[in-house]
């Protein structure tokens, strides 16, 4: 019964590996795990905390074990691993802290589903089949935005879709901080910014109608320095880089009710805004504006590793800068005429601010659309995100910029999972299972040299409309599985066979995921 129930987790995994060679017989790990670890000496720790990952205790031992782990260099591609279950073992083999990492979760759904559990009945037999799963990773960026700019996410839920991500071998998280509707980083030297910017008044804009209705409640939050430091080394453990966000000189509203000096005065509304939509709020270019933003990043960016930061440069209204006399006088000074040119400007200030601190610059793509022919050749250090679509994520990989692919279609998954009335609300749509399936994210016709500037894709959970930490459950899963396989490169196109099984596990962790039979009433 076992035996067979352990032969067909392997027929089950997701995503789905590279290679899977299903031997005879199965392993029984005992509850607490022989390891035996064959790895340079800096990076034991982290491959026992990786370790930690799986439901049963562990005890490291000099001699042949339960589990053998070597890490040498070169040994898979980056991030790959090789996993080896015999009757006698398991061994797993890697090249990087990455590849551990993902053997290890690749294990961990070879064992039953209380693996996923936070606690497991203490008469569990952790057994797993015997097998040899080879794997790597077609992109190196695979992504997941997290917007807690418009709805806060409290850290403890922050750390759960770590885990669920990791889980799915996703290891980019785009942490959206900062908005027209709040901002979600304590800041020592600015501390308006968390005390006045992270809080608003609600409210629910109807998707069918433009009515706002406005229910009073404030709604707000924010993470502390000692709580982002935890969120990236929880993300650490788990082979997550977290990116930040924070973005300029557009969706600035939070930022400027908390310091109004540093935007345009043209633009009147100085609070945290209530409603959603592309609103006027503009940072405003000026020696001061720069030395503030200097600051801030000098303040903020030791917090995260990440050789990326984004900042934004989407959907930024820029008429509010054409009588302003600050950004006149910041314009004369460079030459500059028209906005064009002075959004150009500023962004190379901001990249350069990041270069200080040796860091890569993301922006959106309307950044990179905007500059136009303003552009110098150095803004090519720019990864672009393209949400727009293909044709202009092309137009920056041609021109010589990385690019990482983060289409509306299929990788909102704000929008409606299907068109049913029994759906929650959501903004648009609908983005359906069957379309992150099928999504084949480089077009044929794009040359080599412009493919070669993808590195990787990346779904989106923005928050205008999900008010509850259920609804991430819901708009995320089952739609974050077939993601992480195309993100993979997983080369079956059978999810549909394996996500049932594979929703188990969710379950078991208490994923509140869309049931595959329809929408679940809220
Ligand atoms: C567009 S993607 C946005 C976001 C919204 C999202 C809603 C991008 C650069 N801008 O600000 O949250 O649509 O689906």
């Amino acid at each position: 019964m076992s035996h067979d129930d352990a032969r067909e987790r392997a027929a089950h995994l997701v995503p789905q590996p590279h290679s899977v060679v299903l031997g005879a017989g199965v392993l029984r790990l005992p509850a607490e795990l022989p390891v035996r670890l064959d790895v340079p000496a800096e990076e034991r720790a982290a491959v026992l905390r990786a370790i930690t990952l799986l439901p049963m205790t562990s005890k490291v031992v000099a001699e042949p074990a339960g589990l053998q782990v070597l890490l040498r260099a070169g040994a898979t591609p980056p991030e790959g691993f090789v996993l080896d279950v015999t009757e006698a073992g398991v061994t797993i083999t890697a090249a990087d802290r990455s590849g551990v990492v993902y053997a290890v979760q690749t294990l961990r759904q070879l064992l039953p589903d209380a693996a996923y559990r936070q606690a497991a009945p203490s008469d569990i037999r952790w057994v797993a089949p015997v097998v040899r799963v080879e794997d790597s990773p077609r992109f190196r960026w695979r992504g997941m935005l997290l917007d807690v700019a418009r709805h806060f996410l409290p850290k403890r839920e922050v750390l759960r879709h770590l885990g669920l991500m990791s889980a799915h071998k996703l290891n980019t998280l785009h942490l959206h901080l900062s908005d027209d509707q709040g901002w979600r980083v304590e800041s020592l030297r600015f501390p308006r910014l968390h005390e006045v910017g992270s809080w608003r008044v609600t409210s629910q804009v109807s998707h069918y109608s433009d009515e706002v209705v406005h229910d009073g409640t404030p709604h707000g939050g924010y993470y502390t320095r000692d709580d982002l430091a935890e969120i990236v080394a929880y993300a650490a453990d788990r082979a997550i880089t977290v990116v930040p966000e924070i973005g300029v000189p557009g969706h600035t509203g939070a930022l400027l009710a908390a310091y109004p000096e540093f935007g345009s005065p043209s633009v009147p509304d100085r609070a945290v805004h209530p409603n959603w939509g592309v609103h006027d709020a503009l940072l405003a270019p000026s020696e001061r504006s720069l030395e503030f933003l200097r600051l801030l990043f000098d303040e903020l960016l030791p917090l995260f590793p990440s050789p990326y930061v984004h900042v934004g440069g989407d959907e930024s209204v820029l008429r509010a800068w054409d009588d302003d006399p600050v950004v006149r006088a910041f314009a004369d000074k460079r030459r500059l005429s028209g906005s064009a040119e002075i959004f150009a400007a500023l962004m190379a200030e901001v990249r350069q601010m990041l270069a200080e601190h040796g860091k890569t610059p993301v922006t959106w793509d309307d950044s990179f659309a905007a500059q136009g022919t303003a552009a110098d050749a150095e803004s090519t250090t720019t990864l672009v995100m393209a949400w727009r679509g293909a044709e202009v994520a092309r137009r920056a990989a041609a021109a010589g910029h990385d690019v990482v692919l983060s289409p509306v279609m299929p990788t909102y998954f704000d929008y409606f999972q299907e068109a049913d009335p029994g759906e929650p609300l959501a903004i648009g749509g609908p983005v359906t299972l069957g379309d992150v399936v099928s999504w084949e994210p480089i077009p044929q016709d794009w040359s080599e040299d412009e493919s070669a500037r993808v590195q990787g894709i990346q779904c989106q959970m923005w928050t205008e409309f999900v008010d509850d930490p259920r609804l991430v459950d819901y708009l995320l899963y089952p739609r974050t599985c077939a993601f992480a396989e195309i993100a993979w490169g997983s080369r079956t196109q059978d999810l549909h066979r394996r996500l049932p099984r594979h929703l188990d596990r969710l379950a078991a962790a208490g994923v509140e995921f869309r049931p595959l039979t329809g929408p679940a009433p809220w």
